[in-house]
């Protein structure tokens, strides 16, 4: 399978640090994917949880060094933190191994757009009204990912394909729709305000591009639950791909075909 060459690749919500970081799949999805530009939206390094539970493993490492690897080979690298990794922000206007750390940063497309980038948690106070709702939302989303890694370790046992349960919550709860309508309607209000053509954050995990009247909304999902990325080709148009163990299993099918002709 050839690599295939975007303009720009968004990446959000990995969360290194927590069990359930689909690290793996995304090794996966960036062997086979390049770009000139690489932006890194937040809540890449989970400082939260590794403060409290030290977990790191070598797909971890592989990841850091793919990503030092590229911006030494000349890919734009810009880190924007969030606030699992909060603690970066203290670096926000300094580069490090070619990595630009920045609070925000506008992508001009290829065709001419100019797009907010930030992580989204700014939003918090005006979505939640305060830190600690934030906090105990995270800890619910936690318990959720980790009954849903034991939900689909059962389902993979009994040869059905991975099931999303904060996918469905995020489907079927009212609430949890408010609270995604309360976040775009914040992105939106804050696009005005930049004078930007659109939005590309995280934070809630909700891959999603939607126009949202003559302006855009893009949320990246994360490599927690969804595994998935925003691509921009070079004519600037934007889409979102899922690279999850169902996709990543049919590339290696089509990979092992290949080598047996
Ligand atoms: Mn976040």
């Amino acid at each position: 399978m050839q690599i295939k060459k975007h303009r720009s690749i968004f990446i959000s919500d990995i969360h290194i640090g927590i069990r359930a970081s689909k690290v793996k799949e995304l090794l996966h999805f960036l062997k086979y994917n390049d770009c000139d530009h690489l932006y890194l939206l937040g809540d890449i390094i989970d400082g939260w949880r590794l403060k409290k539970n030290w977990f790191w493993n070598q797909d971890f490492n592989t990841f850091i060094q793919k990503v030092l690897k590229k911006a030494r080979s000349g890919t734009k690298v810009y880190y924007i933190p969030g606030n699992h990794d909060e603690i970066i922000a203290d670096y926000c206007g300094f580069s490090f191994a070619n990595i630009k750390i920045r609070k925000h940063r506008i992508h001009t497309t290829a065709d001419n757009k100019k797009l907010l980038l930030m992580h989204g948690h700014e939003f918090d106070n005006i979505v939640l009204n305060s830190k600690w709702i934030a906090k105990i939302g995270a800890k619910l989303y936690d318990y959720s990912v980790w009954f849903n890694n034991i939900l689909n370790f059962f389902r993979r046992r009994l040869g059905l394909s991975y099931w999303s349960l904060s996918g469905y919550l995020k489907t079927r709860v009212k609430d949890a729709q408010r609270f995604i309508q309360n976040f775009e309607n914040a992105c939106l209000e804050r696009i005005k305000k930049n004078k930007c053509d659109g939005i590309v954050c995280g934070h809630i995990h909700d891959p999603k591009i939607k126009l949202l009247g003559d302006k855009t909304y893009h949320n990246l999902g994360d490599w927690v639950d969804s595994c998935s990325a925003m691509v921009e080709d070079y004519t600037g148009k934007l889409e979102i791909i899922f690279w999850n163990e169902k996709k990543i299993n049919q590339i290696e099918d089509k990979l092992q075909e290949e080598r047996v002709a």
